[in-house]
């Protein structure tokens, strides 16, 4: 039974980006993994992709053959796929069944709220294939130097969370920039945690007026009735954050349970299993807000000192270790 992760989120969230870097991450690790590009305006790629909708069908065709606009286009063409969902579940297949999927998707924020299609197609993975899938929003850290963007993003994840029925993780991603936005009125934890958002209707109220006092009350306590929104970070290109997300990530799709005859990272997922990890060491507000120059100082400090990307990762994965006390796999073990 293969595992994946379908990576969702708004445009320009850091998806691409994302694919690419988890693809190098478990490769690293020892895991098999395979990019499936659904976005069919995708065409720069920053990884190779193992199967690529453009094959089946590209935006600038769809837009020609059928008058549409981009946005029209990329709808047209998941629709398009969703028809013959055979022929796309037959190609996952020959991937074969020891692959880990890394699913990049459109920005379309209507395909995760309430357009059928990326959802259906994801059903008949799971249901044909019985591809175990973990849902990965990402949504830019930019929103949170705004109260009532951050509300709306609260009510986008949760709706999200609804459609695709699916184990489930909202990151934060580029953490990495949200200091550059300003000082925050909150410790980054708060917006994690998603608790309290009374605490934040204030700001809002001083961002928009009193008008929407009653609808931001509204959404909130939607949000908190549900209880399902909460938040990981990620800043790609930080290695730390990105062990932290796949414990998590493993921990949700159950992959620490039917692992070894999945991928050789065995070791990896006894690991993660006793939860040394999770959730990490690292105080994310003193790490990304507080002492960001510090901390990224040491970083390009540590990366001088190493040779090459593999004695990157096997330094972080060394340093998982050492907090845990538990072996993990290095790079080409
Ligand atoms: N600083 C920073 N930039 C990032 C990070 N992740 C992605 N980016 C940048 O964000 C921009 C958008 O990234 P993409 O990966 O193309 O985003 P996407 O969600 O695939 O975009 P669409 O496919 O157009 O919806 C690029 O310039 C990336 O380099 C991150 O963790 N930190
Ligand atoms: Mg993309």
């Amino acid at each position: 039974m293969p595992f994946g992760q379908l990576i969702i989120g708004p445009p320009g969230s850091g998806k691409s980006t994302y694919c690419n870097g988890m693809n190098q991450f478990l490769s690293a690790i020892g895991r098999k993994p395979s990019i499936i590009n659904l976005d069919p305006a995708n065409d720069h790629l920053p990884y190779d992709a193992a199967l690529d909708i453009r094959d089946f069908t590209t935006l600038e065709d769809v837009m020609k053959e059928q008058n549409l606009g981009p946005n029209g286009g990329i709808i047209y063409a998941l629709e398009q796929l969703d028809e013959s969902t055979d022929l796309f579940i037959e190609q996952v297949k020959k991937l074969g069944s020891k692959e880990y999927l890394l699913i990049d998707c459109p920005g379309q924020v209507e395909l995760f709220t309430h357009h059928g299609a990326l959802a259906h197609i994801v059903k008949r993975l799971e249901k044909d294939l019985g591809v175990r899938l973990v849902v990965v929003n990402l949504i830019d850290s930019y929103y949170l130097s705004s109260a009532s963007q951050y509300i709306s993003v609260l009510l986008l994840a949760l709706r999200t969370m609804l459609q695709f029925d699916l184990p489930h993780i909202n990151v934060l991603s580029k953490i990495d920039l949200v200091s550059n936005y300003g000082p925050l009125p909150f410790k980054l934890d708060y917006y994690t945690e998603v608790q309290d958002l009374e605490r934040i209707y204030p700001n809002v109220e001083q961002e928009m007026g009193p008008r929407f006092s009653r609808l931001t009350e509204a959404i909130g306590e939607v949000v908190t009735d549900f209880g399902l929104v909460d938040f990981q970070v990620l800043a790609v290109e930080d290695k730390k954050s990105m062990i932290s997300l796949l414990s998590v990530i493993d921990k949700a799709s159950g992959y620490l349970f039917g692992s070894t005859e999945i991928g050789g990272d065995s070791i990896w997922v006894d690991a993660t299993r006793q939860g040394g990890y999770l959730g990490g060491p690292i105080d994310i507000h003193e790490r990304w807000v507080e002492h960001k120059k510090e901390y990224d100082q040491a970083a390009v400090q540590e990366r001088d000192d190493r040779m090459n990307d593999a004695d990157e990762w096997n330094a972080e994965l060394a340093a998982f270790e050492q907090e845990t006390g538990i072996k993990a796999t290095k790079w080409g073990e």
